[in-house]
């Protein structure tokens, strides 16, 4: 069969991008089988260091254009009213490797992704009880994480609008699945924005800061935008875009991960997701994407903010075939065929494609 295409990786792999790859791990594509995804198996993405941090000295700082200045040990955020939010997370630079030419940066393939059942206070409670003054516009979230990135040395930063700030699902999270965070997911305590992409979710939050003109920092000026070129200012990434994947089925070959299975029944399954909707229909190809077929859809998890489960039942006959998986959002976003390359390798939702030998 000519016609089957796999993700080309063009280049051989960089060191630079085999450090980030060996630091950043993805979520196993057979992970998807489960709703919450366990702990120690969600993705996870580091720019800089994991910081080392005494959760008894460690302190929240709220301040900037507020009328009551706050300063909140762990102890005093766990001991306000807190809610758990199932929410599903994906790195804006998932997919990038499918995109052509290369992007220098965290290979993702389509493995940046997992859902967590996140605990934490509303930032929105937080922000009142500082008291927001009239002239505020954005709200700024600093990590204690500090690098350099393109020569310019930076704590991790990231702001939104006040408006976005304010929403109901927005958290600042102090437990994962039940447990304190992990150390790489931002212990003692990370923001949590459900519904958009993982930069937005900064980790080892140590500073809260209501700013009465937008901020114009690194990660957001620089990064998470979808540009043609450097020059061109281009788009900030907010919400994820529809995506379906599967559980890669039958078994791999631990050298290509190609996968092999038996003729006969099988029941194809795996889980879509978008940040602007629910999703509303996953479609299955078993032929390289001539023909398409809906799944049975499945919201099994308890929030408008995770996945959803989708299965199909396929009679699989001998051969090497190409299977497709594609989703469409309830506000009409859907998955492209190709997708579109832009300079930092952000937002490509192509449809996902998994070549099987059926023998
Ligand atoms: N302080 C800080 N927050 C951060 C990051 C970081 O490097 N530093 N990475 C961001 C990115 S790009 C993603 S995709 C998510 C990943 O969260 P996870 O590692 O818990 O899955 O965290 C975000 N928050
Ligand atoms: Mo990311």
């Amino acid at each position: 069969m000519s016609s089957i295409r796999r993700i080309e990786v063009e280049k051989t792999i960089s060191r630079e991008q085999l450090q980030m790859a060996a630091r950043n791990h993805g979520m196993p594509l057979e992970a998807l089988a489960y709703p919450i995804t366990p702990l120690g198996l969600h993705y996870l993405l580091i720019h800089y260091d994991i910081p080392v941090v005494d959760a008894a000295a460690w302190r929240l700082v709220v301040d900037g254009e507020v009328e009551r200045p706050l300063e909140l040990s762990l102890d005093e955020l766990r001991a306000r009213p807190s809610v758990e939010i199932a929410a599903t997370m994906e790195c804006a630079g998932n997919g990038r490797v499918g995109l052509s030419p290369h992007v220098d940066s965290q290979p993702w393939l389509h493995e940046a992704v997992g859902t967590g059942a996140w605990r934490g206070v509303r930032l929105r409670e937080l922000l009142d009880a500082a008291g927001v003054g009239v002239g505020a516009v954005e709200v700024l979230f600093t990590g204690l994480d500090r690098g350099l990135e393109d020569e310019v040395e930076q704590s991790y930063q990231r702001s939104l609008s006040l408006e976005d700030a304010r929403r109901d699902e927005v958290l600042l999270a102090f437990e994962l699945n039940g447990v304190p965070l992990a150390p790489q997911h931002g212990f003692p305590l990370r923001l949590l924005v459900p519904g958009w992409y993982g930069m937005t979710s900064v980790k080892w939050l140590a500073h809260v800061t209501v700013l009465a003109h937008p901020f114009e920092g690194f990660q957001m000026a620089k990064r998470y935008r979808l540009q043609q070129d450097e020059e061109d200012e281009g788009m900030p990434l907010t919400r994820m875009a529809p995506r379906a994947l599967a559980v890669p089925p039958g078994i791999p070959d631990f050298h290509s991960r190609e996968r092999f299975l038996e003729p006969g029944p099988i029941v194809l399954r795996g889980r879509a997701w978008s940040g602007f909707a629910r999703i509303a229909s996953v479609e299955v190809s078993v032929d390289g994407g001539e023909t398409w077929r809906a799944a049975e859809l499945e919201h099994d998890v308890d929030s408008e903010w995770a996945w959803s489960a989708w299965t199909v039942d396929w009679e699989a006959p001998l051969g090497r075939h190409e299977l497709c998986f594609r989703a469409r959002d309830e506000a009409g976003n859907e998955q492209p065929p190709e997708g579109e390359w832009n300079v930092g390798g952000y937002g490509n939702n192509a449809v996902q494609r998994i070549v099987v030998n059926v023998s």
